[in-house]
């Protein structure tokens, strides 16, 4: 499928440091050695609802990876799927009474919009599931030579436990990964399985859904095996970075992952990075509680884009957080206070802001801390803390491509 349109990305001074970014699977910062190309692979929509703040917050979370790894003079490899054919999906479609692909392609098409607004890089692959179907089945037949596939009625399930490693990602309790389970589309309770915890990577065909033919009959790909043909068509094996929120922790990438290196031998990915959740009225923002604040609503309510990003970027992406509208309307104001800063041209030396911010967004993309250093800037450059330094010429131009550079904003 068509991605979204690439936004300029300015090239800075120096190159910046080397990225280290949090392992899920380790529990530990480890650093990133990208051999040239950095490959990252970031989780995509199920494209049956407008963009929320999560999602945004997630998707920007990762482009600060994909800048930080540019500054660091990488080019990234990124792939990103679209789950556009689904229960979720489908589910929607049914209940109002729309055709699932023209929901499909609307959502997906208001996503691009909304991510080239908030200036979030394109991947260089944007994959559909539906249109990823070959790569499933070529996937599903090498599990099944390899013993890890098995048949209930007409679908097909993998067992969970046909590579050694798993649980190593999620690291949970059996207890916890059964109710998780249950939770995140998956089918403890089903007859007929060998182990509860075993997904269902091909969905024999019902009534009223669709269906693509295969070896195994008529059917449609389970989730988990969806990601893991996509990241292993497009990136190979042992890629650098799998990425999603962390409600995709467990059962979405140990599934996947398992999928992967179960069929090649090799290490899924190098590691696992996930974002926090972002909630709103006191709950995880989610599809399925209605609490949400769309992105496309606040653009269309003409709010800033960049306002939105960098109400964003004041938040760790590894925390949990609470959206509110009063950050966002700080936001606006902090970015006229900055817009101002800039417009003198001179300001406080530029170089040590260059530092610093290239220096927190290698350090697990620490942009609340990169945040606080451009404020200072500013700060110095107007004179809120003293006498206004405006002792270096170029200021404006370099502190403006920085922020673009590592932090996605242009302004
Ligand atoms: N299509 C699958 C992944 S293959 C899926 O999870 N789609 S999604 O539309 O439900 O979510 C898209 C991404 O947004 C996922 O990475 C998910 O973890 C993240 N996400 C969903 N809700 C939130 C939230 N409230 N806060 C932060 N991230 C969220
Ligand atoms: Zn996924």
């Amino acid at each position: 499928m068509r991605a979204w349109s690439a936004p300029d990305v300015p090239t800075l001074p120096a190159t910046g440091p080397s990225v280290r970014i949090h392992d899920t699977a380790t529990g530990k910062l480890v650093e990133t050695s990208p051999q040239g190309t950095a490959r990252l692979y970031v989780c995509g929509i199920t494209p049956y609802d407008a963009t929320h703040i999560g999602h945004a917050a997630t998707y920007v979370g990762f482009d600060l990876l994909n800048r930080a790894w540019r500054v660091a003079g990488h080019e990234v490899d990124y792939v990103q799927n679209v789950t556009d054919v689904d229960d979720p999906l489908l589910e929607r479609a049914t209940k109002v009474g729309v055709d699932w692909v023209a929901l499909a392609e609307r959502e997906t098409e208001l996503f691009r919009q909304d991510m080239q607004a908030l200036r979030v890089l394109p991947p260089a692959h944007y994959v559909g599931a539906v249109e990823s179907i070959p790569l499933v089945v070529a996937m599903i037949e090498r599990l099944q030579r390899l013993g890890a596939i098995y048949q209930v009625e007409t679908d097909l399930y993998y067992s969970a436990t046909a590579d050694p490693r798993f649980g190593a990602i999620s690291r949970m309790e059996r207890e916890e990964m059964l109710r998780l389970f249950g939770e995140r589309g998956g089918d403890p309770e089903r007859a007929g399985k060998r182990d509860p915890l075993d997904c269902v990577v091909w969905r024999g065909e019902r009534k009223g859904e669709p269906a693509w033919d295969s070896p195994f009959g008529p059917g449609r790909p389970g989730w988990h095996i969806e990601c893991a043909a996509i990241a292993h068509e497009h990136l190979g094996n042992s890629f650098d970075v799998q990425a999603g929120g962390s409600d995709l922790v467990f059962p979405h990438h140990e599934m996947s992952a398992g999928h992967g290196q179960v069929a090649t031998g090799a290490d899924f990915s190098q590691l696992y990075a996930h974002a926090g959740m972002v909630a709103y009225d006191g709950e995880k923002m989610s599809k399925s509680r209605g609490n949400l604040v769309f992105v496309s609503a606040l653009r269309n309510s003409d709010i800033d884009p960049m306002a939105i990003r960098l109400a964003l970027l004041r938040h760790h992406y590894r925390d949990d957080w609470e959206w509110t509208d009063a950050e966002l309307f700080d936001a606006l104001d902090t970015l006229e206070g900055w817009r101002s800063a800039l417009a003198l041209g001179a300001g406080a030396p530029a170089a040590p802001v260059v530092e610093a911010v290239t220096a927190a967004m290698a350090d697990d993309l620490d942009a609340p801390t990169a945040v606080a250093v451009v404020q200072a800037w500013v700060d110095a450059t107007v004179g809120t803390t003293g006498l206004a330094d405006t002792s270096d010429r170029e200021a404006a131009d370099v502190v403006r491509r920085l922020l673009d550079a590592s932090l996605g904003l242009a302004l």
